[in-house]
This record gives structure tokens, sequence and C-alpha cells, in this order.
């Protein structure tokens, strides 16, 4: 059998601060449409696709920093986008920093064909610091500006599938894949901006676009899950930013990649029914998992649990 959902990756190239929200929804309806005329039943955008990714600089005022959050989803400058999507006929993924009841959240939204919202979730695994490092040459102030998400990871049945979402820095998490793996997941949405560099760990600068895919592919492969993952990439107000957007099978292979470092759209007939071998053999959880022997002793370090051998030390 096959269930096809043909899926198209909207990598996006830099965005400036100055550009308004008006201008980049408009970037992102040309690549809808242009998703429609492929075929594409769902689209998927990177991590805070709305603006320029405003965490890699310092904002001391609270307005300031309120102003690039959005406080309704849909809103009047995001409307042209659900409207397209009706009119289309396409679903899409769209992340973006949500300033709800006082809180703010990295978050991401699935909307259906309908332009209905089907699913949100809250970024949990949030990367940097909580305060200005001036000696830093760009900033990563995730900590300071966003509160760890407080939606879990539910997995949406849209799409004739059973789809999932995570943003960014999850993907390095093993925990983020299997908590959707175990609900049977299908296909994981997520974006991300990731510098090319970190300054705080340089010997890992020219491995930026090796463990973005060792990554992806691996919790692809080990949750027998597709995973369409797309980067806001370039030189981003002086951030220099990875790309290689992709569409990953179950089977952990490559399926489409992005090749430049600007907007580009990559689409793939996504077969969801591939998941069902992996997850019906060598991934077969209800089989072959045995959680109840990882010995696992929940003792507190200050840095979460320990892994050790039940009754040793
Ligand atoms: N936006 C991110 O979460 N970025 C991180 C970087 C800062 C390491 C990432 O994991 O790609």
């Amino acid at each position: 059998m096959s269930r096809i959902l043909t899926v198209g990756v909207a990598q996006l190239g830099p965005i400036a601060r100055a550009e308004s929200r008006r201008q980049v929804v408009s970037r992102l309806v040309g690549m809808m449409e242009e998703a429609a005329r492929m075929g594409a039943d769902l689209i998927v955008y990177p991590e805070a696709a709305l603006t320029a990714f405003f965490p890699h600089w310092a904002i001391e005022d609270a307005a300031e920093l309120d102003s690039w959050f959005e406080t309704a989803m849909p809103n009047p400058e995001v409307a042209p986008l659900f409207d397209a999507a009706r009119r289309l006929r396409i679903g899409f993924h769209l992340g973006y920093a949500e300033l709800s009841e006082g809180h703010h959240f990295n978050t991401a939204i699935l909307v259906d064909k309908s332009g209905a919202i089907v699913g949100k979730y809250r970024k949990i695994h949030l990367p940097g610091y909580d305060a200005v490092r001036p000696e830093r040459p760009f900033q990563n102030l995730e900590k300071k500006y966003f509160e760890v998400g407080d939606l879990g990871w539910p997995v949406w049945e849209c799409l004739g599938g059973k789809l999932g979402m995570m943003i960014c820095n999850d993907r390095r998490w093993p925990e983020s894949w299997r908590v959707m793996g175990l609900q049977g997941v299908e296909l994981v949405m997520l974006g991300y901006n990731t510098p090319t560099v970190d300054p705080a760990m340089p010997q890992t600068d020219d491995l930026g676009n090796f463990h973005n895919a060792l990554v992806m592919q691996a919790g692809a492969y080990q949750n027998g899950t597709w995973v369409v993952a797309a980067a806001k990439a370039g030189v981003e107000e002086g951030v220099d930013q990875i790309g290689q957007s992709c569409i990953i099978a179950p089977s952990g292979e490559v399926a489409a990649m992005c090749t430049t470092l600007g907007d580009e759209l990559q689409v793939a007939r996504c077969d969801l029914d591939l998941c069902n071998s992996y997850k019906e053999s060598i991934f077969n959880f209800a089989k072959h998992r045995r959680p109840e022997h990882y010995g696992l002793i929940v003792e507190r370090t200050g840095v979460g649990p320990v892994l050790g051998r039940p009754g040793g030390k």
C-alpha cells in the first residue's frame, strides 16, 4: 500500500531586521503558490519564519522585545498566508515567536488545507544563555527571551497521517524524537536557525552540516518517520547560518535537499506507508524495546537522572 503525501520544504534566505511581516508573508505566499503548482499537500517553513532571528542580538527594552512576537495567530499581517492555504488547498507548518498572556514562546503551528490551526508546539530545548554576553560576536539569547515550552510533544492526525513538530535545537536530543516515535509519528516537521559557527565551541565549526544531517537522519531511521526540515539560511544581520533544508525518508536516506542559501523550495512525494516497514520490524517498539532493563536509576544529580545498574552504585 502507499499513502502519498506530497511535501514541500521551504527554505528561507536571510530576513533583514527592517523587513516587515507583510514583506516576509508575501515571500511565503509565493513559495506556497510554487508548491501548489508542484502538487504539494503541505509546505514547511522555518523556525521564527516571520522575522529576522532576533535572539541573535541584545534587546533591553521590553516593548521593543515584544514587538518581535505575535500576540494572535492568525493576525492581519499573516492572514494572506492562511487565505492562500484555503485557496490552494495546502496545509502548512509555520514557526513564529508567540506572546500569549504575558508568556513568550518559540512556537510552531500546523495548519490544515481549510486554513484551520490543528496543532501547536512550543520549543522545549532552548539553546544559548539568559544574559547578554558582550564579548561574543553575536548573541544567542533564547533562554532570555523565551520560556520553555509547556505543550509537550503531541502527534496530530492530519492530512491522512500522524504528524508531529519540534523546533531547531530539539532535533539534537533523542528524547524529542522518541516521545513522538512512541506515539507512532509518521512525519516530523521542524525549522531551524543554525549559525555556521559556535563561538563557545569553535572546534566544531566545520561540522555544522554534518551534525544537522546526523541527528535528523538518525531520528528518522530510529523512529521510522519522515522528516521535513526547513532552514533560515545565509548571512542574516551579520550571522552566517547553514542551509541544507531537506526531506528525509524513514530509511534515513535524504529524499530532497536544498542546494542554495536563499529562498528555495524542494518537493518530495512521501509515502507514509514506508514508515510501517520500520515500525513493524526492526523498530517494533512493543516487541523489541526493553525500557525495564535499561537500568535507569532516577537519582537527582543537579543535571537530571543518571544512568546506572539497578541496585548498583
Ligand atoms: N535556534 C536554535 O535552536 N539554534 C541552535 C544553535 C544555537 C546551536 C541549533 O541547535 O541549531
